[in-house]
Formats: structure tokens, C-alpha cells, sequence
């Protein structure tokens, strides 16, 4: 990819952003949509963390340690972590908007996390909204694992002839830290009121919400902003409260700011001569300080609110009682408790017989196909989707490669321009950021539940895009999403594609909207839908044709994916970032002279899109025509099967410079007395075979996609033997859902380099089943010699997926990356609710 960076006064293309209002900005999602949104658990990569959908906001956030286990200080909870260890945790309900629940298991306690928001006339943008933190140790620490239903452990349920106390082994009570802390990114200093705090807190409370806010400040649209907290346990001891406020721009590392505080205290209290020593915060308030951090030490059970009031004229002035009282104490559990209720009302019309409910369009066999408890599963799977959803600001780093005269390729770094993503995020604790592919997945289940939320991602999603076209992979914004990518993984290249998902949505919208125009029938959604497509058409049509041109293939109507390494002397076979699936085995030897089955298949779904909302538009002819036709030349059945139609096999496959014959070695040298020793990393050798032009023939996910896609026609016999290649447990099949890669396939489960285990080398992916499931449905639905075969395979593939997902998620407490497709077990990421959240859909059969 080389670039001329003299081309523009404003600079190179690669670095502006696509010319024209941004869809951000489209008044749907202003006024009261804004405002409604504006407050949020926006930041996922956290345990518990508010922050206003702006750049520059009040975080608030939580932390917490356990002052008696080893090593306190190395283990503060704060970022989720899979280090953590964390037995359990996630959002049991949450609506995406205005409320959510949420449990953490720790070693010895568990932690509830509940907010709500009140909207108000006299509140501030955005409105009022309280937390609730509640800490309690385990009835049996060590038990009480997630294998128990989580309704089991919130009723306090009672068993006949268990009525006699049992004498409890002898420990220590419990005691926990826990640190609460808001920060202004914008650097305004705050006001900490430290008697206010420390009233509130030491003591349990039985005088109420305290009348004095702990911080206050002004901060942009708020106003006066306050923060009461205090203690709402009725454990009749005092707690230790403990303080810091820090004047600091840097909000990824709190963490080790709030550490070193404790350090500073203990250089103190040694310096004291103190015989014991406590890990608490120094108590020293910096000047100007922008962040304020709260420790409260107390024995078990603890709990407490905060409380957020703003558009307040003056910063510390008297808190407006009514409001105060509504989002504390009494007042948020009533808050919290119609949270809850509308939250499952919701549920039940949205996902119907699933939840017990009457809406939704399920049917009642499709509930009785799927375990007891795969409505918990499913609210549990959505309400991490919705609490997972973040918003970042920065920009990204791309790397540029510029030609100097003479030939010479230099390498540079450069940004992009600082921009704001709202997007929901793979995984919590591993990779809390936005990821182009996945994306499209998650608008298939959070459109489900929030049309208006849906778009708005969309909209933050083709705002990311430069002028031409290009969107980058993975969205690495702002200090805190950058301190957690490894320094190599950061910098995105503007040739890279990645799955064009959001076409999966986008078409079926638009057919809504015609089908809304020609009935005459609007309603505010599809309304909407039609004024977010329109602005939208500009960046659709560049995006595609972004892919169109970059990624095209070296014969007509083929497809190429870039950036494999042609170099690569390590790696088994040359991985395929951009493709989302990794590793998945392609030509032995990259070359321009590749075509990808996959890649061609999205382009088919692509081009069909741009076809179909193009015409729902009602845009010229002359605009439309040129994707009418060529949707129609990549639908073609025939040049699909001349490409990549394998006739023996009946499989489809990449073509490429590929060889079976390739293994790892590790390289040996001989020294001058004629020894032998192994040197450096395995090297990839090819030991017999040269490569050769050829289909590839390494079954597996990507050779599903024109049946994905529903390109093959129903009656072909090619249906037929998809189906049966699918089916047959030597290759795709397994009782837990369709494994990537077929167990008699050359590269199946076989590692990339020393270092690299496989990934989409056979493990079974909910992704691809989604789409797998759904296709069958389609088929299922469509005559045809296989339609009866279709439906089979759509009942037992869905019911399998369901099946262990469920539980998975009930022996270890997590959605998880991947299952296994031998034992079914949960792999990789985790919590991993990104698209294996997915399961909710297929548990409703939606
Ligand atoms: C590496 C590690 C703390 C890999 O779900 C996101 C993506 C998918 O889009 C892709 O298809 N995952 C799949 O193959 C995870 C990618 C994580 C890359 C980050 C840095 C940081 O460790």
C-alpha cells in the first residue's frame, strides 16, 4: 500500500475522514435520544465504571482488595482481567439505556453492582442516577459455585431438617476495601468534601442519605455536578474511610496511582515506627485536583450508595432533597426495582415464549427444544451485550508505507483524526474495544432489543471511515483502550479489510422500510431506519467500492484478501487477519494469484445490499444499476462453481500456490567438531510436493460460505451434498455445534508456529454457526428436493449450539471465545459476549 503524502492541502486521503456530515450528527440521534443516552456503564474494560457518552467526562468508577488475602496490593480489582480469576461475572439484566445488575464473584465475596437513572425536569443533562454496591461474603466461601442456579443464590431459600445451626468452621470474618473514585478527564478540579465523606461512610445508615455531597464541581452540558455517597449496611461497626485526590491527565493507569498511594502511606507509617501495618490511602489532597479517590474499609456485609445530582447552579451548595432522596437509600431501590421489572417485561415481549411471554414471534416447540434454563442464559447473554457496550474517543495509528524516488519503501507512523466510537466490545476483560466484523454481529441481537442504540453504532461505526472508504479493523482509541494492546498489535494498515457484517443488518432494514413505503404504514422505527439509510448511502456505496478495488481478485469476480505475508518462514501456513478467521488454512504460499471463497461470498451479500437499498431508496436507476448488475454477476452460479467449486469433492475452496507437504522443523546446525545443535525458531520446510496452483483442499469454515450467503440455488444437487458435508462428524459435525475445520484436514488442530496454538483450526465458533443456523432456516423455508433435510439440520444444529453454551455457562460461569470440539468446553476469551452472546437468538429461534 503506498501512498503519496503531498496529494491534498489537507493532506493525504488515507488520513481525513470521508467528506460530508457525520451520521452522528443526524438529528434522530440528538435531542432527547442524546440526552437519554448521555450517561452510561460505558466503560466495559472495567468491573464497574460510568462515563457520559463526550469526550472529555467524569468517569466514575470502583475498585476494590482484599486487605487479608496474599499480596493485596498486586490484586486490586479494577480492570476486568482474566487474571483475576474472578469465579463469575456479568450483567444479570441491563436495558442498554437506563438500568442494569450486575455480580461479581469474587474469591471470598460476592459484589453487586445495580444503577439507575432518573430523567427529570430539574435535573441536568442526562438526568440523576444512583449506585448501589453491595459486598457479602459467601454463605460457604468456596461452594457456592456458579454450578448453582443464580435465582437459587438470591432467594434465601430454605430446606426442611436443614433448620439447625451447623457449626460453622472458625476464620476470620471478612473484611474488604473497597475504593470508589470520579475523575475529570477535562482536568476541572473537583471539591472533596472529607468530613461530608467520612460521616457518610464510617457509619452505617441509620441517619439516612448525608445532606453535604463528598465531591462536587461544574463540568460541561452538567453544570454543578455533585456525588453524595454513604453507607446503606446496618453492620454495626465503623469503617475506616481513607482518601486521595490526585491532580492527573492520565486516566488508564488509577490503578497504580490508587497503589502508590498505599505505598506513600506505608513509607509513612514506617517512618512512624508503626508495629502494624494498614494498606490505606495516604489522606493528602493534591492541589487542583482532578481526581478523588474514596477507601472504605469495613467488615461484611458492606454496602453503599452513590449518588450522582447535576445542573445544579452552585457546585457544593445544598443538594435539592427530593432529588437526592430519589436516587438513595429507599428511594433507588424503588429506582432499581421498576429497572428490573420493565427490563423483564421487555425481555418477555421481545424474546416471547423464551421468556415466558407472549411476544417475539416464537414458537412454543422452539422453547420446549431448548434447556430449562436457557432463558437465563439468553438475559444474561443480552444484558452483557447491552452493559458491553463502551464509548472511546482518540484516534487510531495506521501505518503508511510511502515509495521514495529510487524505489525505496520507508515505513511511518501517523494518526488519524481524534474521533468518538460507541460500540459494544468483544470481551470485557481481553479485548474491551471495538472490532469492525464483530460488530455487525452484535447489531443482530442489540437491534433485536434497541433499534434507536442499533443505528447509533452504526452510525459512530461509518463515521470511523477516511475518504476513501476505508474502515480499520479494530478500534485502538484513547489512553485507556491503548494501555492494553501489546505495542506490535496497535498500528492498523489501510489496505486491511475485515467482514463487511454490517451488511447482514443493513439490507434487512431497508427491506423494512419498503415494505413501510409501499404499505404506507410508517412507524417510528422504520422512519428512522429510512432517514439513517439515506445519510448513510454516501459511505455505504465508498465502502463498498473500497473493497471492491482494494480487494479484488486476479481473475474477474474474484476476491482477494491482503496482507497475508508471502515471507512468512515460520508460520505453517501464512495467517489471514483480515478474513476474521485467523489462521483458517488457505494457500500454502501467498500469492497475488489467490482467490478467497469467503471474501467473494461477502462481496455477493455486499453488492446485493447496496442493490437492494439502493432501490428501496428509490435513487436513480443510473445509481442503482451498476450494483443491480453486478450482484447479479456475483450470484451467478455458474462462475461461482468455475472458481471455486471443487467437482470431486463436491467442496468449496480458496485456490491458490499450495502444497499438503509443509511441516515445522526446528533448524539444526552443525559445528565444526560435527556436532549438532537445534537453532532458533521452527521454520515452515515443505518436505515433499512443491506448491502448484490449485484448489485448496482444507474443509472448514471458509468452504461454507456460499451456502452461508445462500448463493446455492435449492434445487441444486450441490445443496444436497453442502448439507451432507456438514452433517458428517468426520468433518464439520459435533454434538456442541460445526467445528472451523474438519478433522480430516491436513492442518486440523495443528499449531501455526511454536508459539501459536491453532484457533480457527477446529474449534467450534458461534459466529459462523449463527450463520450456519440461519441458512439452514432459510433453506428450510425455501422449496426444494432439500428443504426437508435443511429443517432437520436447523432443529439439531441450533438445539446442540444452545445445548452446551448453556452448559458451559452454568459449570464455569462464562460465555466463553470458543468451545471445544471435542469436549464442548469453553476456551479462549472470556467472558466473551460479544457474538457467542448470539445464543439468546438462537434460544428464541430469531
Ligand atoms: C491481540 C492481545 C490482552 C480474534 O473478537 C475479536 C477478534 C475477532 O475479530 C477475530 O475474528 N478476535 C478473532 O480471530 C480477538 C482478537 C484480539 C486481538 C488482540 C492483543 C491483547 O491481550
Amino acid at each position: 500500500w503506498v501512498v503519496h503524502l503531498a496529494t491534498s492541502p489537507r493532506g493525504p486521503a488515507v488520513l481525513r475522514p470521508f467528506p460530508g456530515r457525520p451520521l452522528k450528527q443526524l438529528p434522530q440521534f440528538g435531542g432527547q435520544h442524546a440526552e437519554q443516552l448521555l450517561w452510561g456503564t460505558y466503560r466495559p474494560g472495567y468491573y464497574f465504571g460510568m462515563r457520559m457518552r463526550q469526550p472529555r467526562s467524569l468517569l466514575v468508577g470502583l475498585m476494590w482488595m482484599d486487605p487479608q488475602r496474599s499480596d493485596p496490593l498486586g490484586n486490586i480489582r479494577h480492570e476486568a482481567q482474566q487474571r483475576d480469576g474472578l469465579a463469575k461475572y456479568g450483567w444479570l439484566q441491563h436495558d442498554g439505556q437506563q438500568y442494569g445488575l450486575q455480580q461479581l464473584w469474587d474469591e471470598q465475596y460476592n459484589i453487586t453492582t445495580a444503577w439507575a437513572k432518573r430523567l427529570c425536569a430539574e435535573c441536568g443533562p442526562g438526568g440523576d442516577w444512583g449506585v448501589s454496591v453491595a459486598v457479602q461474603e459467601r454463605a460457604q466461601p468456596g461452594q457456592q459455585q456458579p454450578q448453582r442456579r443464580l435465582q437459587e443464590a438470591e432467594e434465601d431459600v430454605e430446606y426442611e431438617g436443614e433448620e439447625e445451626e451447623q457449626p460453622q468452621p472458625q476464620r476470620p470474618r471478612q473484611v474488604v476495601s473497597l475504593f470508589l473514585y470520579v475523575a475529570s478527564e477535562d482536568g476541572s478540579p473537583l471539591q472533596l468534601d472529607l468530613t461530608a465523606a467520612a460521616a457518610a461512610l464510617q457509619q452505617p445508615a441509620a441517619a439516612g442519605p448525608a445532606s453535604a455531597p463528598a465531591v462536587s464541581g461544574r463540568l460541561p452540558p452538567l453544570r454543578g455536578w455533585q456525588l453524595h455517597l454513604h453507607r446503606t449496611d446496618s453492620t454495626p461497626v465503623q469503617a475506616a474511610v481513607n482518601y486521595l485526590g490526585l491532580a492527573t491527565p492520565h486516566m488508564h493507569n488509577l490503578t497504580e496511582a490508587v497503589r502508590q498511594g498505599i505505598y506513600a502511606s506505608l513509607h509513612r507509617q514506617r517512618a512512624e515506627g508503626a508495629q502494624q501495618y494498614r494498606l490505606e490511602l495516604p489522606n493528602l489532597v493534591q492541589p487542583g485536583a482532578n481526581v478523588a479517590v474514596f477507601q472504605v474499609t469495613s467488615l461484611l456485609p458492606l454496602a453503599l450508595d452513590l449518588s450522582f445530582l447535576s445542573g445544579l447552579s452552585g457546585g457544593a451548595a445544598e443538594p435539592p432533597a427530593g432529588r437526592l432522596a430519589a436516587v438513595s437509600g429507599l428511594g433507588l431501590q424503588q429506582l432499581l426495582a421498576d429497572g428490573s421489572a420493565a427490563f423483564e417485561r421487555r425481555f418477555a415481549a421481545t424474546f416471547g415464549s423464551l421468556a415466558g411471554g407472549s411476544g417475539g414471534g416464537s414458537t412454543e416447540q422452539a422453547a420446549a427444544a431448548v434447556p430449562a434454563s436457557a432463558p437465563e442464559v439468553a438475559r444474561a447473554a443480552l444484558s452483557n451485550m447491552l452493559g458491553g457496550i463502551g464509548y472511546f474517543y482518540g484516534h487510531s495509528l495506521v501505518r503508511l508505507q510511502e515509495q521514495q524516488p529510487g524505489g525505496r519503501l520507508t515505513e511511518t507512523t501517523e494518526r488519524l483524526w481524534d474521533t468518538a466510537l460507541y460500540s459494544a466490545v468483544p470481551s470485557r476483560s481481553f479485548f474491551p474495544r471495538g472490532f469492525l466484523w464483530d460488530e455487525g454481529f452484535h447489531q443482530l441481537l442489540i437491534r433485536r432489543w434497541d433499534a434507536a442504540v442499533s443505528r447509533d453504532i452504526l452510525g459512530h461505526w461509518f463515521d470511523l471511515m477516511n475518504a476513501q472508504g476505508w474502515i480499520a479493523r479494530e478500534q485502538i482509541l484513547g489512553e485507556e483502550a491503548r494501555a492494553r494492546v501489546p505495542a506490535e498489535f496497535v498500528r492498523q494498515s489501510p489496505d486491511a479489510a475485515n467482514p463487511p457484517t454490517f451488511f447482514l443488518l443493513l439490507s434487512e432494514m431497508s427491506q423494512w422500510v419498503a415494505a413501510a413505503a409501499q404499505s404506507k404504514d410508517w412507524g417510528d422505527t422504520t422512519r428512522a431506519d429510512a432517514q439513517f439509510l439515506k445519510a448513510a448511502w454516501p459511505r455505504l456505496r465508498a465502502w463498498y467500492l473500497w473493497f471492491n478495488s482494494t480487494q479484488a481478485g486476479p481473475v474477474p469476480g474474484s476476491y482477494r484478501w491482503r496482507v497475508r505475508d508471502p515471507s512468512s518462514s515460520r508460520e505453517l501456513n501464512p495467517k489471514t487477519l483480515t478474513s476474521g478467521l485467523d489462521d483458517a488454512p488457505r494457500a500454502s504460499h501467498p500469492s497475488d494469484d489467490e482467490r478467497h471463497v469467503d471474501l467473494r461470498c461477502w462481496m455477493a451479500l455486499a453488492t446485493r445490499a447496496l442493490a437492494t437499498i439502493g432501490s428501496n431508496l428509490g435513487l436513480p436507476h443510473k445509481e442503482v444499476r451498476p450494483f443491480l448488475a453486478a450482484a447479479a454477476h456475483l450470484e451467478d452460479f455458474g462462475r461461482l462453481n468455475e472458481l471455486h467449486l471443487d467437482q470431486g469433492s463436491g467442496e468449496y475452496r480458496d485456490w491458490g500456490s499450495h502444497t499438503e507437504d509443509v511441516q515445522l522443523r526446528q533448524p539444526v546446525q552443525t559445528l565444526a567438531d560435527g556436532r549438532q545443535v537445534l537453532v532458533g525458531d521452527m521454520q515452515r520446510v515443505v518436505t515433499g510436493q512443491q506448491p502448484r496452483p490449485q484448489l485448496v483442499p482444507q474443509f472448514g469454515y471458509i468452504s461454507l460460505f456460499p451456502l452461508l450467503m445462500r448463493l446455492i440455488p435449492p434445487a441444486s444437487p450441490v445443496l444436497g451434498r453442502q448439507l451432507e458435508l456438514l452433517r458428517d462428524p468426520a468433518r464439520l459435525w459435533t454434538d456442541y455445534g460445526l467445528r472451523s475445520l474438519s478433522r480430516s484436514a491436513s492442518l486440523y488442530q495443528a499449531r501455526n508456529t511454536e508459539h501459536d496454538p491453532p484457533y480457527w483450526r477446529g474449534a467450534i465458533w458461534v459466529n459462523v454457526n449463527y450463520l450456519a443456523v440461519q441458512a439452514m432456516r432459510h433453506y428450510a423455508s425455501t422449496p426444494g428436493p432439500h428443504q426437508g433435510r435443511a429443517a432437520q439440520l436447523h432443529a439439531e444444529l441450533r438445539g446442540n449450539l444452545v445445548g452446551n453454551i448453556v452448559r458451559q455457562y452454568q459449570a464455569t460461569g462464562y460465555l466463553w471465545e470458543q468451545y471445544d470440539d471435542t469436549t464442548g468446553q469453553g476456551k479462549g476469551g472470556h467472558p466473551f459476549t460479544g457474538w457467542t452472546a448470539l445464543v439468546a437468538l438462537l434460544a428464541a429461534d430469531q
